[in-house]
């Protein structure tokens, strides 16, 4: 049993954003920290440091224009000589001016054109750092009744996503992230799993969803959504992150670690864990340090997905069919509190890295030094 549970938390990979590591903040305040980045290298460098200390974060997600650079093939082979490699690449039609009334689904075919033409080069981006994914998510929408017409924004949506998925390579798939509101306070175009899954279903396999946890109305069961997407093969991903009450995007398993178990649980019972399920962090670090944020956001995923796999499924299967209510509860309760702290550090010393990665990283006195050198430049954020 816990060779297998070892076996399953080996292979785990978690991948990080590349803007967790730079400044971000709201609308009231940007933050700036010590040793932030100045440029997508710095980023990878930091990310590496997470996985160097969990051994588990093998992938950074980037973020264009955020990690534009001249030369992408060089970006990869940087990240490479680092130990880490390029994972999903996250397109954003949300930041140009151009896009005040939508970007894909703008009324206008000139801003259509313009937001199409950057998720096609979001594929060349992926072509060119050997990326398989690329995250799609649309801050489209409306802030008021009847500005403009809900069913032909669908239709616009509809012609954009079948240009993208015409053109994604034999091995490329794309994620279509959904979210209630924010940006727009109206409509959103993608609001729901069920939207983005309908025009999933419709492309192909190549097209799949995305949940981003911070992303759902409060009280909507999460691990729902996900045991139905694993059944109909259409999850394609997570954003983990955690919420008290909207897109606060803190530290995943932070608000909630309970919410974050039922969701592993979901996924090891629905055979997500081999399924190709890309496990990504999108947070922001906006008062704490960004790299040991990182870290413990991964330690979080471990810990949930350590609790999940402990789970008594034969005891839980018959505690169900025997309509035990009671008893099937407590099966999966007893794995929940079960403190796995012991079995993690366990893992990492069998892989020859420290039992706590926290207090690893802490002593590494890598802080230190990129506080020292990065002085001067432009820290990095969530501006191009
Ligand atoms: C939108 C979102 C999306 C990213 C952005 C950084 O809220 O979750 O995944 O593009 O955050
Ligand atoms: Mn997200």
């Amino acid at each position: 049993m816990t060779t297998d549970i070892k076996a399953a938390l080996r292979a785990l990979h978690i991948e990080t954003p590349s803007w967790a590591y730079g400044n971000s903040g709201t609308r009231f305040k940007v933050f700036a920290q010590q040793g932030v980045p100045r440029d997508p290298y710095e980023k990878l460098a930091d990310a590496a440091q997470v996985h160097a200390h969990t051994g588990v974060a093998p992938t950074v997600a980037l973020h264009i224009p955020w990690d534009k650079v001249a030369d992408y093939g060089h970006l990869a082979a940087h990240a490479r000589e680092l130990g880490v490699g390029i994972g999903a690449i996250n397109s954003n039609v949300f930041q140009d001016d151009a896009y005040m009334l939508g970007s894909v689904t703008n009324p206008d075919p000139a801003v259509r054109r313009k937001a199409l033409a950057h998720l096609l080069e979001c594929v060349d981006i992926m072509d060119a750092t050997g990326s398989a994914t690329l995250k799609l998510w649309f801050s489209d929408g409306t802030n008021y009744p009847g500005q403009d017409d809900i069913r032909a924004r669908q239709d616009r949506l509809s012609e954009a996503l079948a240009a993208v998925y015409a053109r994604l390579g034999e091995d490329q798939r794309f994620l279509l992230e959904y979210k209630l509101f924010e940006p727009a306070f109206y409509t959103t175009d993608v609001p729901d799993w069920g939207t983005a899954y309908a025009h999933c279903l419709k492309l192909g396999p190549k097209a799949q969803v995305v949940v981003d946890t911070g992303h759902h109305a409060p009280g909507v069961n999460i691990e729902f959504i996900v045991a139905f997407l694993l059944r109909e093969g259409k999850l394609g991903g997570f954003d983990f992150n955690s919420r008290f009450y909207a897109d606060d995007d803190l530290m995943v398993g932070a608000a909630d670690p309970f919410q974050l178990f039922r969701i592993m649980y979901e996924v090891v019972r629905g055979g997500g864990l081999e399924a190709g399920v890309a496990f990504m962090l999108d947070q922001c670090h906006n008062i704490e340090p960004k790299i040991p944020g990182q870290i413990r956001s991964v330690m979080n995923v471990q810990e949930a997905t350590a609790k999940a796999l402990l789970v008594d499924r034969d005891a839980l299967a018959a505690a169900q069919t025997g309509g035990d209510v009671l008893g099937a509860n407590a099966v999966l309760m007893d794995a929940y509190n079960t403190d796995v702290r012991p079995l993690l550090a366990e893992l990492r010393e069998e892989t020859g890295l420290a039992p706590d990665p926290m207090a690893a990283y802490a002593k590494s006195g890598y802080f230190e030094k990129i506080a020292a050198e990065r002085v001067g430049g432009t820290q990095a954020g969530w501006g191009a």
